[in-house]
């Protein structure tokens, strides 16, 4: 009962707030970070029983992303470095929401007892804790390893500021027996890029891309990341701005900003005619790439989640028909199985592309958890969020299956592209982070494709043409009012909106329009497009106000 009593007299030094009630949404808890105290020293008991109970280190990330630099907010990580399994989530947040000491005590005990875990000290809790550069961080950090403490035994080990995508990648590896730190990160994605340049067609000389990259750092955590990788990566032709010396967190900065508005970030200008341009969110955990096409005006040409999607498949789908010439797959009775996942929110002109590739394309519900579960179906699934968040899952059978045959093609004459193919599927596995979407690696591996084939940015995004179209967002009392099915195309609920819904589309050559409620905020989103901007524009407002 000293374990009874560690909880009860640690938890009463964080009440939680009044009024409010809060959820473990599509990325853990987010609110104002004045409010969080409680929230995160609750998280911190439930990382310490997760790591109890998978016998496994966890990771706790704090971080509220793209949102506005006075938010913040809390998530966990789970063994494989994805995110906190979806059974786990109503336990958090019912002790999220515990009034008092003894209510969240009986909580723990009812769950402790119910998940069968055990306090026998045989392998102590663990957990890594990272933050991003919020400096509310500090303090809710200091909540989340009291509670964390609050677990007889178990220890948090502190990662500092770190990206979100860093933190998955370092309980990866430490749950996988390799070493985890930061400089490993560094060393794993500045080796396997390198790889990929060296594996470019014909021998020749790298050449240096058409011109240097400009990145805009949201002025968060990942602009120091990425100086940090420069320095294992001579030769990378970067330069960052934003980098938090020049502004606020995520102000007229960032993925999130420069996706929603298509106009240039802060810093930016019709000096960088031209110049391919990427964006990284606060956390760094999504990326889009844009280009200003004239100094006239600051409207870009938004590369996005979906175009960075289609430009993986193309170059994993390549090397995969490589592997096959000569029938070298069929002979030995193996078939790797490409899949790519989107969300609703993906444009149907990337969607077209796709399929005209003869790609294997799965909708799923907005939500990274539910993409990445997809992905984890195929041998090689690419998934990405049309907002940037998007990384590629290997199978461990296809891993295998390609070392192998690695090896038996070196003694092969005859073997040398396809072993080249196989090379170059190997270096994305390590390049790109397997446990989730993560804006450095997601960027190291466009620029190499793009050398690799030779692309401008305007090549590159010329692949399709997107279709028009436009978000909402409508405040509404209950947005759980709405319901919807078929990965959140269908609204079966109210009854009869999305007859009504139908027919707003009916008007609209090529329309498409979806409503759905928000994971993050007390929204309900609005998604149209149309042949036109006006066309999409009209759809998205006239389907606002059913669903008002
Ligand atoms: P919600 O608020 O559920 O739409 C938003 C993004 C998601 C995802 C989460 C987590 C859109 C339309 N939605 O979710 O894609 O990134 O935030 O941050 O971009
Ligand atoms: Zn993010």
């Amino acid at each position: 009962d000293h374990q009874k009593s560690l909880i009860l007299s640690s938890s009463s030094q964080f009440p939680p707030p009044q009024g409010v009630k809060l959820s473990y949404g599509t990325s853990g808890f987010r609110a104002d970070a004045s409010i969080l105290q409680s929230t995160v020293f609750r998280v911190g008991i439930l990382a310490a029983l997760r790591s109890l109970r998978t016998q496994s280190v966890i990771g706790l990330m704090i971080t509220a992303s793209h949102n506005q630099v006075s938010d913040n907010g809390i998530k966990v990580g789970d063994p494989s470095g994805g995110m906190l399994t979806q059974d786990w989530e109503p336990f958090a947040d019912s002790i999220a929401n515990a009034p008092t000491p003894q209510e969240l005590l009986q909580l723990v005990e009812e769950f402790v007892a119910k998940e069968g875990i055990r306090f026998d000290g045989s392998r102590p809790a663990k957990v890594l804790l990272g933050r991003d550069t919020r400096p509310s961080g500090d303090s809710l950090l200091e909540a989340a390893k009291q509670g964390i403490s609050s677990i007889v035994g178990a220890s948090a080990v502190d990662m500092g500021i770190v990206t979100t995508p860093q933190l998955h990648w370092m309980v990866r590896a430490k749950n996988k027996g390799l070493k985890a730190a930061e400089l490993d990160y560094f060393e794993q994605l500045s080796s396997s890029y390198r790889c990929l340049l060296d594996l470019i067609p014909n021998g020749s000389k790298v050449e240096k891309a058409e011109n240097k990259l400009v990145v805009d750092g949201a002025n968060g955590v990942g602009s120091e990341k990425l100086e940090g990788l420069k320095k294992s990566l001579d030769g990378l032709d970067i330069e960052i701005r934003n980098t938090g010396k020049e502004g606020v967190l995520n102000e007229g900065v960032g993925a999130d900003f420069v996706q929603k508005e298509k106009i240039l970030p802060q810093e930016f200008g019709p000096k960088d005619v031209g110049i391919r341009c990427a964006s990284l969110d606060g956390d760094a955990d999504r990326l889009v790439y844009f280009t200003l096409p004239s100094e006239s005006s600051s409207k870009i040409d938004l590369v996005d989640g979906d175009k960075i999607l289609t430009l993986f498949a193309v170059f994993i789908k390549e090397q995969l028909s490589i592997l096959t010439e000569g029938g070298q797959m069929v002979e030995d009775g193996y078939h790797a199985r490409l899949g790519v996942i989107q969300t609703a929110y993906a444009n149907g002109a990337s969607t077209n592309y796709l399929r005209q590739l003869g790609l294997e394309i799965a909708l799923t519900p907005t939500g990274v958890k539910y993409l990445h579960e997809k992905a984890a179906e195929y041998d090689v699934g690419i998934y990405f969020e049309a907002n940037g968040h998007g990384t590629i899952l290997f199978s461990d059978h296809f891993l295998s299956w390609l070392e192998a045959k690695n090896n038996e093609l070196a003694s092969r004459s005859k073997g040398s592209e396809q072993k080249k193919a196989a090379l170059r599927l190997l270096a994305v596995s390590k390049l790109i982070n397997q446990a989730v979407g993560d804006a450095l690696s997601g960027l190291l591996l466009v620029e190499a494709i793009l050398i690799h084939k030779g692309w401008s940015i305007c090549k590159w995004n010329g692949l399709y043409q997107d279709l028009p179209s436009r978000q909402l967002k409508v405040k509404v009392i209950d947005r759980t009012a709405v319901v919807t099915e078929n990965a959140e195309t269908i609204a079966v609920k109210p009854p009869g909106i999305q007859e009504a819904i139908n027919a707003e589309i009916a008007k609209y050559p090529c329309g498409r329009c979806f409503i759905r409620p928000s994971g993050t905020e007390d929204v309900v989103r609005v998604y149209a497009e149309a042949s036109t901007q006006e066309a999409a524009d009209s759809l998205a407002n006239s389907v606002a106000k059913i669903a008002d």
